[in-house]
């Protein structure tokens, strides 16, 4: 009796784990309508280097979110300080695709990026954070 219940409970958290494992690399906008991942073009990422990032938009249903405009902000909140440059996205490169470019960190430690998202009738923020 208690063993079945045991092993229903053992696979719901391995079904747990898995599902936010596959996420582990998105991070929801605040009011859960969109879901943003990057690639950046510099591996591993360094201070006082400038580069661009891919920001990857989908909808809650994982579907790319085309001709959205967002706008970058961020800082360190420790620090109470900004971003030292002004980096843009300057284009969309495929579906949901978008190129941020002017990137550049001068410090190590804990990062916020923050990207808002206009699309259509929605407006929201996802915020990225970052350990250098
Ligand atoms: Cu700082």
């Amino acid at each position: 009796m208690a063993s079945w219940r045991r092993c229903l409970f053992v696979a719901a958290m391995m079904m747990v784990v898995v599902a936010s494992a596959d996420e582990s690399n998105s991070w929801l906008s605040r009011s859960g309508h969109f879901r943003v991942s990057y690639e950046s073009d510099l591996q591993p990422i360094v201070i006082n280097r400038m580069h661009s990032w891919v920001l990857i938009v989908a909808d809650g249903d994982g579907v790319p979110v085309t001709g959205a405009t967002l706008s970058i902000a961020g800082g360190m909140p420790a620090h109470d300080h900004g971003l030292p440059t002004s980096p843009q996205v300057t284009r969309e490169l495929g579906p949901g695709r978008y190129l941020l470019e002017g990137l550049r960190f001068h410090m190590n430690g804990e990062w916020q990026i923050e990207i808002a998202i206009e699309a259509g009738e929605l407006r929201d923020v996802a915020v990225i954070p970052l350990q250098l």
